[in-house]
């Protein structure tokens, strides 16, 4: 990693120290889950922002990348609301990222989703579809954030663990990446936990049969080098351009 590299992730706290316990699960099963991330009043204030977007975009959510059957996404959320400045650059998440990645990396995307009552079902994918002919480079990490209670029932994201450490994509390995797998997990979770994982892991989201709410962020980052899902020089608005710090500018990757 270059030296400025370095500053600007110690500029963004992204020096923590990660449990044992985390790097374990995150070098062996690919992700690891965090609780009591998120207090109250900042799950509040998401929750209502989430809501409000969802009403002002309308027909229009998520046109930025792409729209899913039986679910809200709202894409660009970066451009969309100061309260989640303390998601994309939370040093947590950037702490475990610089684990991860062992190398400069930037962010890719910030968007929210929620499953409708009785929709939301994925199939195993891991959010990198390319061939892997470096593995084991890490590409992407992914985290998704509890702003509501995930449980089996709402549809809380399944994971296979270990996946990471396969070269293969699922598709070309399962007869059917849309049913049941053996060693599948449910990320249940309180409401602001997060679940942080090198995006090579197969995994999914899943049908919402209770008909809870159950909306999560997903905070995705990339390599340094590849192409993020949002450019976010094309996206970034003036108004967020004028509060973003040298370091913010750096993990955004804009001028
Ligand atoms: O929100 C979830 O439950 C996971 C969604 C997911 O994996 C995706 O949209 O790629």
């Amino acid at each position: 990693m270059t030296q400025t590299a370095q500053q600007h992730l110690s500029a963004l706290g992204a020096d923590l120290e990660l449990s044992e316990k985390m790097t374990h699960e995150l070098d062996t099963l690919g992700f690891t889950i965090i609780h009591n991330v998120v207090d109250s009043d900042w799950l509040e204030e998401m929750r209502r922002t989430i809501d409000m977007l969802a009403e002002r975009e309308g027909d229009n959510l998520a046109i930025e990348h792409h729209q899913e059957e039986g679910v809200t996404r709202i894409a660009n959320l970066i451009n969309k609301g100061t309260v989640w400045e303390k998601v994309w650059a939370h040093p947590l998440a950037l702490s475990a990222c610089r684990h991860i990645f062992g190398g400069a990396f930037k962010i890719s995307s910030l968007n929210a989703r929620e499953a409708h009552p009785d929709c939301g079902h994925q199939p195993l994918h891991a959010d990198w579809k390319k061939p892997r002919p470096d593995y084991p480079k890490v590409h992407l990490v992914n985290s998704i954030w509890a702003v509501d209670d995930l449980t089996r029932e709402n549809g809380a994201p399944r994971i296979i663990p270990g996946t990471h450490l396969r070269k293969e994509l699922p598709e070309d390995i399962l007869d059917d990446v849309e049913g049941e797998h053996p060693d599948e997990i449910y990320l249940e979770c309180p409401a602001g936990s997060v679940m942080i994982f090198n995006a090579h892991t197969w995994h999914g989201g899943t049908i919402n049969y209770a008909g809870t709410r159950r909306r999560v962020l997903h905070g995705l980052y990339i390599d340094r080098n590849d192409e993020p899902q949002q450019d976010q020089q094309k996206w970034l608005t003036e108004h967020t351009a004028s509060r973003l710090t040298p370091a913010q500018k750096w993990l955004l990757d804009v001028e």
